[in-house]
């Protein structure tokens, strides 16, 4: 994806505690079994593989409706944060594969210790800005964007912290259908860039890359990519806990990685949300193997 980076180091992070349903902590397994290791030889992409530990269940601890297992999603993060860190450090190229989408503040914050002006490319059908004063779920993988950009419950915010925070200019949203009144209100407020499903239909997924591209990597060190699976139609990709219609296409959720391979720009990437308990067969993680090597640069001719 980018040939300065002497290795890919693949974190698989077995959490589901940051959505309503199980099962996308058994995502990463899943694509080892529907293929990710043979594909990464064959495109001869050098990588080592390493699968971070579940945190242990938090019980006795407060419980509070609008942060749901918190602690779990604060010991995995942090952990995880740690590792990727450790990785940007080494010069490495980490592929995180969740896990549900709260792993991405962990993700984050690792990236933003070492890249003090990142990017942000959020492929999603969600916008996952609320905090515990907007969400009207208490599911944190519907906040880890509104963290990596500081705001939220200090707790979570303070794992980014070590850091820098991503800022709003350097953020752009691509596949956006289902945003909550809040979520809607801080894009307009920080001015952050959202490419909707309707701005696909009417633009085009090349033009939005391009435009996509050109905004996240400005005036930044690196750009990280956030795919949520969900971005995709649920047709084709069925395997997912919060499945909203009118998502992507085949040909454009992989142009989207075609063209984010031949820009060079990405320093890290992440796919999150798939969950196998829900899949129809393997036909969510198959399409995600493909999508990971259209990223790494597989070509059709
Ligand atoms: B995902 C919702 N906005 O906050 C909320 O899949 C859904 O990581 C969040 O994008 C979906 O609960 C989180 C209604
Ligand atoms: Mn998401
Ligand atoms: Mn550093
Ligand atoms: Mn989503």
């Amino acid at each position: 994806t980018n040939h300065r980076f002497s290795q890919v180091s693949v974190f698989s992070v077995p959490f589901d505690r940051g959505a309503a349903r199980r099962g996308a902590a058994q995502g990463p397994e899943a694509l080892f079994r529907a293929g990710l290791a043979r594909k990464l030889q064959a495109l001869g992409v050098q990588y080592i593989a390493e699968r971070l530990a579940p945190p242990p269940h938090a019980k006795g601890t407060a419980r509070d409706a609008r942060l749901k297992n918190l602690h779990e999603v604060l010991a995995v993060n942090e952990a995880l944060a740690a590792r990727i860190h450790a990785a940007a450090e080494a010069g490495h190229f980490p592929l995180v594969l969740g896990g549900d989408h709260s792993i991405a503040i962990g993700t984050l914050a690792g990236l933003t210790r070492h890249y003090h002006q990142l990017g942000v490319i959020w492929m999603d059908a969600h916008s996952d800005l609320n905090t515990p004063d907007t969400t009207p779920s208490g599911n944190i993988h519907g906040m880890s964007l509104a963290v990596g950009l500081g705001k939220g419950d200090a707790r979570l915010t303070g794992i980014s912290g070590y850091g820098s925070f991503i800022s709003p200019e350097h953020v752009v949203l691509i596949g956006a259908r289902s945003l909550d009144q809040g979520e809607r209100e801080l894009i307009r407020r920080e001015g952050i860039t959202c490419y909707t499903m309707q701005d696909i239909d009417r633009l085009g997924m090349f033009r939005v890359m391009e435009e996509s591209i050109r905004i996240a990597s400005s005036g930044t060190d690196g750009v990280h990519l956030s795919f949520d699976i969900d971005s995709v139609d649920p047709s084709i990709a069925p395997g997912t806990g919060t499945p909203v219609p009118g998502g992507l296409s085949y040909r454009e959720a992989h142009l989207a990685l075609e063209t984010l391979h031949e820009a060079g720009i990405l320093v890290s990437a992440e796919f999150v949300e798939s969950n196998p308990l829900l899949d129809s067969g393997q036909r969510t993680s198959r399409l995600l193997v493909g999508l990971i090597s259209s990223l790494l640069g597989e070509r059709i001719l």
